[in-house]
């Protein structure tokens, strides 16, 4: 299902409102990785986020070595950010 993808200004207030989150160089995507005490930590992190995807039906890009989670968060639907993006990471600051 296409939906849209957040123009100039909505993209600059995401980043206002999350500031951990750097826009990909192409601008289609956030990154960021987030650092636990260790694997435990970090796996039950990836397992809220994973709930929270299936519910949503938006997933995000990850890769976990031990205690590091790697994210990027872009809406393949969208071709670049959407809303999606923009909950999926005001959801990740409330567990955080
Ligand atoms: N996750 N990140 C992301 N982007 C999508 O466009 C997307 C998704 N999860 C499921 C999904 N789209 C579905 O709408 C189908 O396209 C599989």
């Amino acid at each position: 299902m296409p939906i849209a993808e957040l123009n100039q200004a909505d993209r600059e207030s995401l980043l206002a409102d999350h500031p951990e989150w750097a826009l990909r160089e192409d601008g289609k995507a956030i990154t960021r990785t987030l650092t636990f005490a260790d694997f435990n930590e970090a796996f039950g992190f990836m397992t809220r986020v994973a709930l929270y995807a299936d519910k949503a039906d938006h997933h995000p890009e990850w890769f976990n070595v031990y205690n590091r989670v790697e994210m990027t968060l872009t809406t393949h639907d969208a071709g670049g950010l959407s809303a999606r993006d923009a909950a999926m990471a005001r959801f990740i600051a409330g567990i955080v």
